[in-house]
């Protein structure tokens, strides 16, 4: 497994805001992007990562959202993720983004959601989601379609994160 790097948008906006495209077999390969990823996200560490963040552009997603460092690893797999249904009812949280380091804001989003997608044997899994659940799946399902999550705040807010990224990419070089 290898620790991929993960793309920022001091450097990698245009990659970023792709549209990426669907999957079209669960193959080795791909599971061997996923384990990528997923070693990629916990090596960050992170709790979701979508393949863009490491410049593939294919629909896919890896999550792990149980809490606490002794907690037991509880992956999660999305290959070519679907909202069926989102609630009307909306709540906040304060995200953050791997791509976006050390810029945390609240963005508000449906609470509840329906999802389909392919899991890590290709197999079809529909299923609900709420809390933290709901927030990262949909934060990276964004990410499948070029948004992220500054692009939900004003645009002075997104324009100064971009600033505050690149500043402090400037002082680390
Ligand atoms: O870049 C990403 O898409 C991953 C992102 C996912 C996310 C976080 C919060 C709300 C929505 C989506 C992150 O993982 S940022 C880092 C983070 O949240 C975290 C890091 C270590 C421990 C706990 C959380
Ligand atoms: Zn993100």
């Amino acid at each position: 497994m290898t620790i991929r790097r993960i793309l920022t948008v001091d450097a990698d906006m245009a990659t970023l805001k792709e549209v990426s495209k669907p999957v079209e077999a669960v193959d080795d390969d791909l599971r061997a992007l996923m384990d990528d990823m997923l070693e990629t996200m916990y090596d960050a560490p992170g709790i979701g990562l979508a393949a863009i963040q490491v410049g593939v552009a294919r629909r896919v997603i890896v999550m792990d959202i149980s809490r606490g460092e002794d907690a037991p690893r509880e992956p999660r797999y999305f290959v070519n993720p679907e909202i069926l249904w989102a609630s009307e009812e909306t709540a906040p949280y304060e995200e953050g983004c791997l791509s976006v380091p050390d810029i945390f804001d609240e963005v508000e989003r449906p609470a509840k959601v329906r999802l389909r997608y392919l899991n890590y044997q290709g197999e079809t899994i529909e299923e609900d989601a709420e809390d933290l659940y709901a927030v990262c799946i949909q934060h990276e399902m964004d990410h499948l379609n070029g948004v992220l999550f500054i692009d939900h705040l004003s645009r002075l807010k997104r324009t100064r994160a971009v600033a505050k990224v690149k500043k402090a990419a400037r002082v680390d070089a």
